[in-house]
């Protein structure tokens, strides 16, 4: 018994001991010792930046600690109380990083301007989980040697069903660089409304970008091409590539209401749902529309989607074109036509020297595997994904269960959706290893990584967003960067309670996983007034 009682206490404090010693930051480091020499943080600690390569990495730190501390950091010119960022060796697709917090300055040491950005957004949350006492902020000693599990680490909004602004996918950008996500794949077109500006089709976005999918009255909300720059900028000095979605053949409804000759029709539940891929004239349409879209996003990624087409060919069969089409091209049925509209689409996207990314779908084509990326999304057809991967594409892990967040989070909650009895809770969602869905090892070598995909019929507000997106993003960041062997659910929850505060102060409203019950005060999100030291005052 007495044995028991001593095991257990032994136990028992060896727990909260790691609690204590665990570095805080989400998501888990690699390697991260603590030494007992901290740093002092404060308005007359300089930055020292030692190539012109890391410039966005310093505006990114110097901007940040300004809006979330009041710290005024200035380039330094002696190398006394410093932070030095700095670069050993380039190669540009090495995302480690090192990080060392010691008592005469920190430095940020990479390999690329991604790895230093890295440890930049590390060092940043490790400031953001210290307050700030007269002016100073305490940093604990740490030496951090960090690298990620997978290159894509992604997140998707849908701001065609609901439109969610620039100043919200600012905050979201934020909060993605502070976990380390470094792809924001950006669905702006769909049913209800067209998103972006295109200056040929100026239709798109006036008479497009009316309306959503809760009211087809609502006045027009899009993007303008300046928004696009500057939130593609935003993105960069974060290390977040954008992707733009540019859906097609399907999902075209709001396209079709401004520019209705390009239709291909629908049915009464979707109408005018696809583009008409027996129109020469359509091909031509969509590619001057991608021509812009490319120029303005320079990942040289161009998404197409290409997903659920079947829910509105039903007036394809009525249309000559289509028909002459089939006829001429020896296609036997809808889908070959399908099929032919996105290898036309995919000739447009590889003669801009841009890759072709596309919903898993596309895996049934033979497009050119080093020019393609497949999103496998259905869950429930792990076949598709085999398929993708033995036909060699790459490949971005984004399935439904559990890495759609319009699914709940908790099964109590009715505002979203469930596939049968089926969510996707944060344990899910955190403890989700893709070696179970592709076992062969050099297929795991074709997996991208992971991403999520928040899709917002249902997500009718600000409020609702940070809901389905809070605290899950976290998990999803710790999936995508962390290995498996590192992973532990419960020790992530530890450091995730830290990290509620943060949330609380950047006017976010939450799910409490601690507390499921709790009904947070609905918030009214102030972009001016945005800073995470809101519960130091
Ligand atoms: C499927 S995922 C869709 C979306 C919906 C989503 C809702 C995909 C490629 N298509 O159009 O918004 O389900 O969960």
């Amino acid at each position: 018994m007495r044995c028991i009682l001593f095991l257990s206490l032994f136990l028992f404090s060896g727990l909260i001991n790691f609690a204590q010693e665990q570095c805080p930051l989400i998501p888990k480091p690699l390697e991260a010792v603590k030494t007992n020499e901290g740093f002092v943080l404060n308005k007359y600690t300089g930055l020292i930046v030692d190539v012109p390569e890391l410039k966005d990495a310093g505006t990114y730190l110097q901007q940040q600690l300004l809006r979330l501390k009041q710290l005024p950091v200035g380039r330094a010119s002696s190398s006394k109380n410093t932070i030095r960022l700095s670069i050993k060796k380039t190669s540009k697709a090495d995302e480690s990083y090192e990080l060392i917090i010691a008592k005469e300055g920190i430095t940020v040491t990479g390999n690329s301007l991604a790895g230093v950005t890295n440890g930049v957004s590390s060092l940043l949350q490790l400031i953001v989980l210290q307050k700030t006492e007269n002016g100073d902020l305490h940093l604990s000693g740490w030496k951090i040697k960090d690298a990620p599990a997978y290159g894509w680490r992604g997140f998707m909004l849908d701001e065609s069903r609901h439109f969610m602004g620039k100043e919200k996918v600012k905050q979201l950008l934020d909060w993605m660089a502070l976990y380390k996500l470094n792809r924001f794949h950006w669905h702006l077109t769909d049913e209800p409304g067209w998103r972006i500006e295109i200056k040929r089709y100026p239709k798109l976005a006036l008479l497009g970008g009316l309306g959503n999918y809760t009211n087809p009255t609502a006045a027009a909300a899009y993007y303008t091409q300046e928004d696009i720059e500057e939130l593609v900028h935003y993105a960069a000095l974060r290390n977040i590539t954008v992707i733009p979605e540019i859906d097609m053949p399907g999902h075209a409804t709001a396209a079709n209401r401004a520019y209705p000759q390009y239709s291909g029709g629908g049915n009464t539940q979707h109408p005018d749902f696809t583009f008409d891929p027996g129109n020469e004239r359509t091909y031509g349409y969509l590619t001057n529309i991608l021509r812009e879209v490319n120029v303005l996003f320079p990942s040289g990624m161009l998404h197409l989607g290409g997903d659920e087409v079947s829910f509105g060919t039903d007036k394809w069969l009525q249309n000559e074109g289509i028909k002459k089409l089939m006829q001429q091209h020896a296609i036997k049925d809808l889908k070959g036509v399908e099929h032919y509209f996105m290898e036309r689409m995919a000739d447009s996207v590889f003669s801009m020297h841009a890759r072709l990314l596309a919903w898993d779908e596309m895996a049934d084509l033979n497009l050119p595997k080093d020019k393609t990326i497949i999103f496998w999304w259905r869950h429930d057809k792990p076949g598709q994904l085999k398929m993708a991967l033995d036909k060699g594409y790459r490949t971005v892990i984004c399935p439904r269960l559990p890495y759609y967040f319009d699914f709940v989070q908790d099964s109590a909650h009715r505002m979203g959706r469930k596939w049968g009895k089926g969510f996707a809770s944060l344990p899910d969602v955190y403890n989700y290893k893709v070696t179970t869905v592709v076992t062969d090892k050099r297929q795991q070598a074709q997996v991208l990584g992971i991403q999520a995909n928040l899709w917002t019929e249902t997500v009718t507000n600000l409020n609702r967003m940070d809901y389905m997106v809070f605290p899950r993003i976290a998990a999803l960041a710790e999936a995508a960067w962390t290995k498996n062997e590192l992973k532990n659910y419960d020790a992530f929850t530890v450091r995730l309670k830290e990290q509620l505060p943060l949330y609380r102060a950047d006017d976010i409203y939450f799910y409490n996983p601690f507390n499921p019950a709790e009904i947070p005060e609905p918030v009214f999100f102030r972009k001016d007034t945005r800073n995470l030291s809101a519960q130091e005052n």
